[in-house]
């Protein structure tokens, strides 16, 4: 029986604990594991760097939730993207999406280029960008759609094609979305890739990543790395994320409920300049974004009119959105890129790419939608009251 995302989120990876039938994957906290006679582990558990029921119960449910057979979890979505790159040689060259987060833009320019991997930003947005800059020497192709923190969307299926004809892998940060909202395997991506920490996690209180394949090479190649570089998450974190995993389709709704909200009410009023969401009409790619997606994410950008003072007031006056870097918790945040989560990347660079120096980024959370919305309404009166009266 093929069941769907909502059962497999409280099922899969999770049949009750065999000695006692706990319901719950318990927390294996444990560092070794005591074997039968020499050479003889039980179950096949020797060390928890290598292996852990716990974290073996969170990678199989990630995986289910992909659609893939393989799952394998490292301590945070950086090192996820690390690990990566371990499928690489030296002198290969990786495509990246131009508009990705600051720190996967500081690892490919200041960690891989250290070790002759050289990365070309381009916008994947652009079917015929991306065409241009194929060649032999591209082995990867790392698409982050939508994009963190302006939203771009890349067409996954057209991309993996010209990827595949090119012989390239194609990896998807799908961190934004989560398997909830989209499923890049599906779409022809080799590796899905997440920031455990955001919506998989959803409660803000663990740091990790994770990755999932359908291809069984690739899987024992992460697999072997996970174990040889070893930045693995620890058994109670990986506890965290599958309870995190269980509630996932819910809080994703919850969460673009209060988005498509939101979204609309900034781009009524009269002090923002624009608001980018992908459930606007508005949006350059709502079309793609309805047929690629299954929602559209509790993220959204936009900038106030006046400068970066203004957003200054904004961030510093919300009470319920929290001014902080991260996404995808069940409460909302507010953060201006430019200054933080994106501060990794050179101004001139930012700038270029769209990201104003009074660009806001809010994640939104699960709160009542109306209280959102009187949070903002107050933060943008004080904001705007020295522009606009
Ligand atoms: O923080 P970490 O778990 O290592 O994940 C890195 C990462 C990877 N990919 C995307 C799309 C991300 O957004 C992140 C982390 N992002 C933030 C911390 C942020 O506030 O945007």
């Amino acid at each position: 029986m093929k069941y769907q995302l909502e059962t497999l989120a409280i099922h899969a990876g999770q049949d009750p604990e065999a000695m006692t039938g706990a319901v719950n994957v318990p927390i294996f906290q444990t560092s070794t594991y005591a074997q039968a006679g020499l050479g003889q582990p039980r179950l096949g558990y020797e060390y928890s760097r290598t292996n852990n029921p716990t974290r073996q119960a969170y990678e199989q449910c990630l995986a289910a939730l992909e659609g893939a057979k393989h799952g394998v979890a490292f301590a945070s979505g950086m090192a996820t993207t690390n690990n990566c790159m371990y499928l690489l040689q030296s002198g290969d060259e990786v495509l990246v999406s131009d508009d990705v987060y600051g720190g996967t833009f500081r690892f490919f320019t200041k960690v891989m280029s250290k070790f002759g991997v050289q990365a070309h930003f381009v916008n994947t947005s652009d079917l015929a960008e991306v065409e241009k800059h194929l060649n032999p020497k591209i082995k990867m192709v790392w698409v982050e759609s939508p994009t963190n923190p302006l939203l771009k969307l890349t067409d996954i299926r057209a991309v993996c094609k010209l990827a595949k004809a090119n012989g390239s892998l194609v990896v998807v940060d799908n961190t934004f979305m989560s398997p909830a909202f989209q499923r890049p395997l599906e779409l022809g991506a080799d590796i899905v890739m997440h920031s455990a920490t955001k919506y998989l996690g959803g409660h803000s209180d663990l740091v990790g990543g994770i990755l999932a394949t359908n291809l069984d090479e690739i899987a024992a190649d992460m697999r072997f790395h996970q174990n040889a570089v070893g930045a693995i998450p620890g058994p109670f974190d990986c506890f965290l994320a599958l309870r995190g995993l269980k509630t996932l389709a819910v809080r994703m709704q919850a969460h673009a409920r209060n988005a498509q909200a939101i979204a609309e009410y900034l781009e009524a009023h009269p002090a923002v300049r624009q608001v980018i969401y992908p459930g606007l009409a508005s949006h350059s790619q709502h079309a793609l974004a309805k047929a690629q997606m299954h929602g559209f994410g509790g993220m959204i950008s936009f900038e106030i009119k006046g400068g970066i003072e203004e957003a200054r007031t904004l961030v510093e006056s919300t009470r319920l959105f929290l001014l902080a870097e991260s996404l995808g918790g069940v409460e909302s945040l507010i953060e201006v890129p430019a200054t933080m989560t994106h501060a990794s990347i050179p101004r001139e660079r930012r700038l270029e790419m769209g990201i104003a120096d009074g660009l806001i980024r809010i994640s939104v959370g699960i709160e009542n939608t109306q209280d959102l919305i009187g949070d903002l309404q107050q933060a943008l009166e004080k904001a705007v009251s020295k522009t606009l009266v």
